[in-house]
Protein backbone atom coordinates (compact mmCIF):
# COMPACT_ATOMS: atom_id res chain seq x y z
CA UNK A 1 0.00 0.00 0.00
CA UNK A 2 1.50 3.22 -0.67
CA UNK A 3 2.24 5.59 2.46
CA UNK A 4 1.31 8.34 3.51
CA UNK A 5 4.65 10.71 2.35
CA UNK A 6 4.07 8.62 -1.07
CA UNK A 7 0.54 9.87 -1.60
CA UNK A 8 1.08 13.55 -0.39
CA UNK A 9 4.30 14.19 -2.39
CA UNK A 10 2.20 12.90 -5.68
CA UNK A 11 -0.30 15.36 -4.58
CA UNK A 12 1.87 18.19 -4.14
CA UNK A 13 3.63 17.51 -7.57
CA UNK A 14 0.12 16.86 -8.85
CA UNK A 15 -1.31 20.77 -7.62
CA UNK A 16 2.17 22.24 -8.96
CA UNK A 17 1.28 21.13 -12.06
CA UNK A 18 -2.76 21.58 -12.05
CA UNK A 19 -2.10 25.57 -10.95
CA UNK A 20 0.43 25.79 -14.05
CA UNK A 21 -2.27 23.59 -16.70
CA UNK A 22 -4.10 26.14 -19.28
CA UNK A 23 -5.99 23.33 -20.83
CA UNK A 24 -7.36 20.19 -18.71
CA UNK A 25 -9.38 17.51 -20.05
CA UNK A 26 -11.35 14.99 -17.58
CA UNK A 27 -12.66 11.20 -18.78
CA UNK A 28 -15.24 9.93 -16.34
CA UNK A 29 -16.40 6.86 -16.02
CA UNK A 30 -18.77 4.36 -13.72
CA UNK A 31 -16.30 4.66 -10.65
CA UNK A 32 -17.50 8.59 -9.90
CA UNK A 33 -21.13 7.72 -9.41
CA UNK A 34 -20.20 5.11 -7.06
CA UNK A 35 -20.73 6.81 -3.84
CA UNK A 36 -24.22 8.29 -5.35
CA UNK A 37 -25.23 4.71 -4.82
CA UNK A 38 -25.15 3.56 -8.42
CA UNK A 39 -23.18 0.58 -9.55
CA UNK A 40 -20.13 -0.09 -12.14
CA UNK A 41 -20.21 -1.91 -15.20
CA UNK A 42 -17.23 -4.61 -14.73
CA UNK A 43 -16.22 -6.22 -11.42
CA UNK A 44 -18.67 -7.85 -8.93
CA UNK A 45 -20.95 -4.49 -9.07
CA UNK A 46 -21.71 -5.14 -12.69
CA UNK A 47 -24.99 -7.26 -12.21
CA UNK A 48 -28.79 -6.69 -12.52
CA UNK A 49 -30.94 -9.53 -11.83
CA UNK A 50 -27.49 -12.00 -12.08
CA UNK A 51 -27.41 -10.52 -15.27
CA UNK A 52 -23.73 -8.99 -16.38
CA UNK A 53 -24.51 -5.46 -17.52
CA UNK A 54 -22.14 -5.21 -19.90
CA UNK A 55 -24.70 -8.21 -21.84
CA UNK A 56 -27.50 -5.78 -21.58
CA UNK A 57 -25.64 -3.30 -23.34
CA UNK A 58 -25.32 -4.45 -26.42
CA UNK A 59 -27.98 -3.98 -30.07
CA UNK A 60 -27.83 -7.99 -30.25
CA UNK A 61 -29.71 -8.04 -26.30
CA UNK A 62 -32.09 -5.76 -27.67
CA UNK A 63 -33.06 -7.41 -31.25
CA UNK A 64 -33.08 -10.86 -29.08
CA UNK A 65 -35.25 -9.79 -26.04
CA UNK A 66 -36.42 -5.95 -26.13
CA UNK A 67 -38.12 -6.61 -22.69
CA UNK A 68 -35.73 -7.39 -20.91
CA UNK A 69 -33.10 -5.10 -22.20
CA UNK A 70 -36.40 -2.48 -21.63
CA UNK A 71 -36.53 -3.45 -17.77
CA UNK A 72 -33.04 -3.26 -17.56
CA UNK A 73 -33.02 0.01 -18.43
CA UNK A 74 -36.26 1.43 -16.59
CA UNK A 75 -34.43 0.18 -13.13
CA UNK A 76 -31.15 2.41 -14.23
CA UNK A 77 -33.71 5.46 -15.35
CA UNK A 78 -35.24 5.02 -11.51
CA UNK A 79 -31.81 4.67 -9.45
CA UNK A 80 -30.07 7.43 -11.71
CA UNK A 81 -32.81 9.47 -10.61
CA UNK A 82 -32.81 8.56 -7.29
CA UNK A 83 -29.19 9.27 -7.29
CA UNK A 84 -27.58 12.73 -6.12
CA UNK A 85 -24.57 13.97 -7.99
CA UNK A 86 -21.48 14.14 -5.20
CA UNK A 87 -18.86 16.29 -4.06
CA UNK A 88 -16.69 14.61 -6.63
CA UNK A 89 -19.46 15.63 -9.74
CA UNK A 90 -19.19 19.17 -7.47
CA UNK A 91 -15.79 19.63 -8.09
CA UNK A 92 -15.81 18.99 -11.79
CA UNK A 93 -18.94 21.44 -12.25
CA UNK A 94 -16.82 23.90 -10.54
CA UNK A 95 -13.71 22.98 -12.81
CA UNK A 96 -16.30 23.37 -15.82
CA UNK A 97 -17.32 26.95 -14.50
CA UNK A 98 -13.63 28.10 -14.21
CA UNK A 99 -13.73 28.11 -18.14
CA UNK A 100 -16.77 29.85 -18.78
CA UNK A 101 -16.43 32.46 -16.05
CA UNK A 102 -13.01 34.24 -17.45
CA UNK A 103 -13.33 36.89 -14.93
CA UNK A 104 -12.12 35.45 -11.96
CA UNK A 105 -8.36 35.38 -13.63
CA UNK A 106 -8.24 31.68 -13.54
CA UNK A 107 -8.41 30.99 -17.19
CA UNK A 108 -8.73 27.31 -17.82
CA UNK A 109 -9.13 25.63 -20.98
CA UNK A 110 -11.81 22.78 -19.72
CA UNK A 111 -14.15 20.25 -20.86
CA UNK A 112 -15.27 16.91 -19.36
CA UNK A 113 -15.95 13.75 -21.30
CA UNK A 114 -17.95 11.52 -19.51
CA UNK A 115 -18.88 7.72 -20.24
CA UNK A 116 -21.73 7.82 -17.77
CA UNK A 117 -25.58 8.21 -19.01
CA UNK A 118 -26.59 8.90 -15.39
CA UNK A 119 -27.18 12.48 -15.96
CA UNK A 120 -25.73 13.64 -12.98
CA UNK A 121 -22.77 15.80 -14.28
CA UNK A 122 -25.28 17.40 -15.66
CA UNK A 123 -27.44 17.86 -12.88
CA UNK A 124 -24.69 19.06 -10.93
CA UNK A 125 -24.45 22.89 -12.24
CA UNK A 126 -21.56 21.62 -14.82
CA UNK A 127 -21.20 23.99 -17.52
CA UNK A 128 -23.40 22.43 -20.43
CA UNK A 129 -21.02 24.37 -23.62
CA UNK A 130 -17.82 22.00 -21.78
CA UNK A 131 -19.55 18.31 -20.89
CA UNK A 132 -19.75 15.95 -23.55
CA UNK A 133 -21.75 12.61 -22.55
CA UNK A 134 -20.18 10.23 -25.31
CA UNK A 135 -22.30 7.45 -24.13
CA UNK A 136 -25.82 8.95 -24.84
CA UNK A 137 -28.37 9.41 -21.68
CA UNK A 138 -30.78 6.74 -20.32
CA UNK A 139 -33.39 9.85 -20.03
CA UNK A 140 -33.16 10.19 -24.30
CA UNK A 141 -35.27 7.79 -26.39
CA UNK A 142 -35.06 7.24 -30.02
CA UNK A 143 -36.77 5.36 -32.61
CA UNK A 144 -35.14 1.99 -33.42
CA UNK A 145 -36.41 2.14 -37.47
CA UNK A 146 -33.78 3.12 -39.51
CA UNK A 147 -36.53 5.49 -41.66
CA UNK A 148 -37.17 7.48 -38.64
CA UNK A 149 -35.24 10.12 -36.74
CA UNK A 150 -37.39 9.97 -33.69
CA UNK A 151 -35.69 11.61 -30.63
CA UNK A 152 -37.49 12.60 -27.48
CA UNK A 153 -34.55 14.54 -24.86
CA UNK A 154 -34.73 14.78 -21.21
CA UNK A 155 -37.60 12.40 -20.69
CA UNK A 156 -37.43 12.02 -17.11
CA UNK A 157 -41.27 10.07 -16.74
CA UNK A 158 -41.10 6.51 -15.01
CA UNK A 159 -42.75 4.39 -15.75
CA UNK A 160 -42.59 4.31 -19.54
CA UNK A 161 -45.17 1.77 -19.82
CA UNK A 162 -47.80 0.21 -17.35
CA UNK A 163 -45.71 -2.91 -18.06
CA UNK A 164 -42.83 -1.85 -17.54
CA UNK A 165 -43.80 -0.09 -13.88
CA UNK A 166 -45.23 -3.56 -13.00
CA UNK A 167 -41.47 -4.73 -13.53
CA UNK A 168 -40.39 -1.92 -10.83
CA UNK A 169 -41.09 -0.97 -7.40
CA UNK A 170 -43.44 1.72 -7.49
CA UNK A 171 -46.68 2.44 -10.30
CA UNK A 172 -47.44 6.09 -11.14
CA UNK A 173 -51.15 6.50 -12.25
CA UNK A 174 -50.99 9.55 -13.82
CA UNK A 175 -49.57 9.02 -17.15
CA UNK A 176 -47.58 12.38 -17.03
CA UNK A 177 -43.97 13.99 -17.47
CA UNK A 178 -43.03 14.08 -13.75
CA UNK A 179 -40.42 16.52 -12.36
CA UNK A 180 -37.16 15.49 -11.07
CA UNK A 181 -38.13 16.63 -7.63
CA UNK A 182 -41.13 14.77 -7.52
CA UNK A 183 -39.09 11.33 -8.35
CA UNK A 184 -36.81 12.04 -5.78
CA UNK A 185 -39.01 12.26 -3.29
CA UNK A 186 -40.56 8.81 -3.87
CA UNK A 187 -40.32 6.02 -1.93
CA UNK A 188 -37.94 3.16 -3.42
CA UNK A 189 -37.59 0.85 -0.32
CA UNK A 190 -37.86 -1.95 -2.40
CA UNK A 191 -35.30 -2.60 -4.59
CA UNK A 192 -36.50 -3.65 -7.76
CA UNK A 193 -33.28 -5.54 -8.12
CA UNK A 194 -34.84 -8.54 -6.21
CA UNK A 195 -38.00 -8.83 -8.45
CA UNK A 196 -37.80 -11.30 -11.35
CA UNK A 197 -37.62 -10.65 -14.85
CA UNK A 198 -41.03 -10.63 -16.43
CA UNK A 199 -41.79 -12.13 -20.19
CA UNK A 200 -42.68 -8.66 -21.82
CA UNK A 201 -44.16 -8.09 -25.37
CA UNK A 202 -43.18 -5.33 -28.01
CA UNK A 203 -46.91 -4.10 -27.51
CA UNK A 204 -46.00 -3.59 -23.69
CA UNK A 205 -42.67 -1.48 -24.43
CA UNK A 206 -42.07 2.14 -25.33
CA UNK A 207 -43.58 2.58 -28.99
CA UNK A 208 -42.40 5.95 -31.59
CA UNK A 209 -45.78 8.33 -31.32
CA UNK A 210 -44.36 9.38 -35.02
CA UNK A 211 -43.95 6.10 -36.69
CA UNK A 212 -46.99 4.30 -38.60
CA UNK A 213 -45.94 0.85 -37.90
CA UNK A 214 -45.44 1.22 -34.35
CA UNK A 215 -41.59 0.98 -34.14
CA UNK A 216 -40.01 0.26 -30.45
CA UNK A 217 -38.10 2.91 -28.97
CA UNK A 218 -34.98 2.10 -27.29
CA UNK A 219 -32.78 3.79 -24.55
CA UNK A 220 -30.57 6.86 -26.37
CA UNK A 221 -27.20 5.60 -25.07
CA UNK A 222 -24.17 4.34 -27.35
CA UNK A 223 -23.90 0.37 -27.13
CA UNK A 224 -21.01 -1.94 -28.60
CA UNK A 225 -20.73 -1.70 -32.04
CA UNK A 226 -22.30 1.34 -32.03
CA UNK A 227 -20.75 4.75 -33.44
CA UNK A 228 -20.46 7.51 -30.70
CA UNK A 229 -22.04 10.64 -31.53
CA UNK A 230 -20.25 12.91 -34.39
CA UNK A 231 -20.74 15.86 -33.72
CA UNK A 232 -19.51 15.04 -29.83
CA UNK A 233 -16.79 13.15 -31.08
CA UNK A 234 -15.66 16.12 -33.60
CA UNK A 235 -15.80 18.84 -30.75
CA UNK A 236 -13.73 16.51 -28.68
CA UNK A 237 -11.17 15.77 -31.13
CA UNK A 238 -11.25 19.95 -31.77
CA UNK A 239 -10.12 20.57 -28.68
CA UNK A 240 -7.46 17.60 -28.34
CA UNK A 241 -5.53 18.46 -31.26
CA UNK A 242 -5.71 21.63 -31.71
CA UNK A 243 -2.80 23.95 -31.59
CA UNK A 244 -2.77 24.19 -27.88
CA UNK A 245 -1.92 20.91 -26.29
CA UNK A 246 -3.58 19.61 -23.10
CA UNK A 247 -1.26 20.33 -20.41
CA UNK A 248 -3.21 17.37 -18.07
CA UNK A 249 -6.10 14.68 -18.27
CA UNK A 250 -7.90 13.67 -15.39
CA UNK A 251 -8.87 10.08 -15.87
CA UNK A 252 -11.83 9.22 -13.24
CA UNK A 253 -13.74 6.26 -12.21
CA UNK A 254 -12.93 4.22 -15.52
CA UNK A 255 -11.65 0.96 -16.14
CA UNK A 256 -10.09 2.42 -19.50
CA UNK A 257 -11.62 -0.94 -21.22
CA UNK A 258 -13.76 1.02 -23.98
CA UNK A 259 -12.47 2.65 -27.13
CA UNK A 260 -12.80 5.33 -28.33
CA UNK A 261 -13.01 6.91 -25.31
CA UNK A 262 -9.53 5.10 -23.76
CA UNK A 263 -8.09 6.42 -27.33
CA UNK A 264 -7.85 10.41 -25.45
CA UNK A 265 -5.42 9.24 -23.09
CA UNK A 266 -2.55 7.98 -24.98
CA UNK A 267 -3.28 10.61 -27.64
CA UNK A 268 -3.31 13.23 -24.65
CA UNK A 269 -0.23 11.66 -23.27
CA UNK A 270 1.30 11.73 -27.12
CA UNK A 271 1.52 15.75 -27.13
CA UNK A 272 2.94 15.94 -23.94
CA UNK A 273 0.14 16.06 -21.58
CA UNK A 274 0.35 14.99 -17.83
CA UNK A 275 -2.02 12.03 -16.12
CA UNK A 276 -3.72 12.05 -12.74
CA UNK A 277 -5.72 8.81 -12.27
CA UNK A 278 -8.03 8.99 -9.19
CA UNK A 279 -9.41 5.21 -8.92
CA UNK A 280 -10.19 2.47 -6.34
CA UNK A 281 -8.18 0.35 -8.01
CA UNK A 282 -4.72 1.31 -9.31
CA UNK A 283 -0.81 0.21 -10.37
CA UNK A 284 1.20 -0.32 -7.70
CA UNK A 285 4.16 1.30 -10.10
CA UNK A 286 1.97 4.37 -10.72
CA UNK A 287 1.22 4.76 -6.85
CA UNK A 288 4.85 4.39 -6.48
CA UNK A 289 5.69 7.37 -8.87
CA UNK A 290 7.20 5.13 -11.54
CA UNK A 291 5.14 5.62 -14.26
CA UNK A 292 6.84 8.86 -16.21
CA UNK A 293 4.13 12.09 -16.04
CA UNK A 294 1.60 9.89 -14.36
CA UNK A 295 0.02 10.29 -10.61
CA UNK A 296 -1.96 7.90 -8.81
CA UNK A 297 -4.68 8.33 -6.30
CA UNK A 298 -6.70 6.06 -4.92
CA UNK A 299 -10.16 5.66 -3.71
CA UNK A 300 -13.30 7.20 -3.98
CA UNK A 301 -13.48 9.88 -6.22
CA UNK A 302 -15.87 11.32 -4.84
CA UNK A 303 -13.72 12.27 -1.80
CA UNK A 304 -10.64 12.29 -3.69
CA UNK A 305 -11.18 15.52 -6.06
CA UNK A 306 -12.44 18.23 -4.26
CA UNK A 307 -8.82 18.15 -2.05
CA UNK A 308 -6.79 17.53 -5.24
CA UNK A 309 -8.48 20.54 -7.34
CA UNK A 310 -8.91 22.70 -4.21
CA UNK A 311 -5.80 25.25 -5.55
CA UNK A 312 -7.96 25.87 -8.95
CA UNK A 313 -11.68 25.32 -7.94
CA UNK A 314 -11.13 26.53 -4.12
CA UNK A 315 -13.20 24.52 -1.21
CA UNK A 316 -16.81 22.72 -1.80
C1 LIG B 1 -13.94 3.75 -8.68
C2 LIG B 1 -14.83 3.77 -7.60
C3 LIG B 1 -14.85 4.93 -6.81
C4 LIG B 1 -15.04 1.88 -8.62
N1 LIG B 1 -14.02 5.96 -7.10
N2 LIG B 1 -13.15 4.76 -8.96
C5 LIG B 1 -13.88 -5.83 -31.08
C6 LIG B 1 -15.17 -6.17 -31.51
C7 LIG B 1 -16.20 -5.22 -31.50
C8 LIG B 1 -15.98 -3.92 -31.09
C9 LIG B 1 -14.69 -3.60 -30.67
C10 LIG B 1 -13.66 -4.54 -30.67
N3 LIG B 1 -12.53 -3.94 -30.22
C11 LIG B 1 -12.82 -2.65 -29.94
C12 LIG B 1 -14.12 -2.44 -30.19
C13 LIG B 1 -14.84 -1.17 -30.01
C14 LIG B 1 -15.70 -1.19 -28.75
C15 LIG B 1 -14.83 -1.50 -27.54
O1 LIG B 1 -14.17 -0.65 -26.99
N4 LIG B 1 -14.83 -2.74 -27.07
C16 LIG B 1 -13.91 -3.14 -26.00
C17 LIG B 1 -14.73 -3.61 -24.81
C18 LIG B 1 -13.00 -4.19 -26.57
N5 LIG B 1 -16.27 0.13 -28.66
C19 LIG B 1 -17.40 0.40 -29.27
O2 LIG B 1 -18.06 -0.44 -29.84
C20 LIG B 1 -17.82 1.86 -29.27
N6 LIG B 1 -18.14 2.22 -30.59
C21 LIG B 1 -17.20 2.28 -31.53
O3 LIG B 1 -16.03 2.10 -31.29
O4 LIG B 1 -17.66 2.51 -32.80
C22 LIG B 1 -16.75 2.26 -33.88
C23 LIG B 1 -16.49 0.73 -33.97
C24 LIG B 1 -17.54 -0.14 -34.08
C25 LIG B 1 -17.30 -1.51 -34.19
C26 LIG B 1 -16.00 -2.00 -34.16
C27 LIG B 1 -14.95 -1.09 -34.01
C28 LIG B 1 -15.20 0.29 -33.91
C29 LIG B 1 -19.05 2.04 -28.42
C30 LIG B 1 -18.80 1.79 -26.97
C31 LIG B 1 -20.08 1.93 -26.17
C32 LIG B 1 -19.92 1.55 -24.71
N7 LIG B 1 -21.20 1.46 -24.14
C33 LIG B 1 -21.34 1.22 -22.72
C34 LIG B 1 -22.85 1.15 -22.39
C35 LIG B 1 -23.47 2.55 -22.45
C36 LIG B 1 -24.91 2.54 -22.11
C37 LIG B 1 -25.18 2.17 -20.68
O5 LIG B 1 -24.65 2.78 -19.74
O6 LIG B 1 -25.97 1.26 -20.47
O7 LIG B 1 -20.72 2.25 -21.97
S1 LIG B 1 -20.51 -0.25 -22.15
C38 LIG B 1 -19.98 0.42 -20.61
O8 LIG B 1 -18.55 0.57 -20.56
C39 LIG B 1 -20.56 1.84 -20.59
C40 LIG B 1 -19.46 2.58 -19.93
O9 LIG B 1 -19.60 3.97 -20.20
C41 LIG B 1 -18.23 1.96 -20.51
C42 LIG B 1 -16.97 2.19 -19.69
O10 LIG B 1 -17.08 1.64 -18.44
P1 LIG B 1 -16.47 2.39 -17.17
O11 LIG B 1 -17.19 3.66 -16.95
O12 LIG B 1 -15.00 2.47 -17.33
O13 LIG B 1 -16.92 1.42 -16.01
P2 LIG B 1 -16.16 0.11 -15.44
O14 LIG B 1 -17.16 -0.62 -14.64
O15 LIG B 1 -15.50 -0.61 -16.51
O16 LIG B 1 -15.02 0.69 -14.50
C43 LIG B 1 -15.32 1.39 -13.31
C44 LIG B 1 -14.01 1.84 -12.68
O17 LIG B 1 -14.32 2.60 -11.53
C45 LIG B 1 -13.10 0.69 -12.24
O18 LIG B 1 -11.78 0.96 -12.70
C46 LIG B 1 -13.15 0.77 -10.70
O19 LIG B 1 -11.91 0.40 -10.10
C47 LIG B 1 -13.43 2.23 -10.49
N8 LIG B 1 -14.14 2.60 -9.22
N9 LIG B 1 -15.50 2.62 -7.47
C48 LIG B 1 -13.20 5.87 -8.10
N10 LIG B 1 -15.67 5.05 -5.65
Amino acid sequence: MESEQQMSKQLREFQEHLKKSKKIVALVGAGLSVSSGLPTFRGSQGLWKNFNMIDLATPDAFYIDPGLVWQFYSWRRVSALKARPNRGHLALSKLSNLSSNRDNGKKVDYITITQNVDGLSSRSNHCKDNLYEIHGSLFNLKCTSFMCNYVDRNNFKHPLTKALADTEDEYEKKNRKRTLEEIEQQDLSISPQFKPVVQLTESDLPQCPVCKDGSLLRPGVVWFGESLPLNVITKIDNFIESETPVDLVLVIGTSGTVYPANSYVDRIKLKGGKVAIFNTDIEEDILQGKVKDTWGFRGDAAELLPVALEPLIGEI
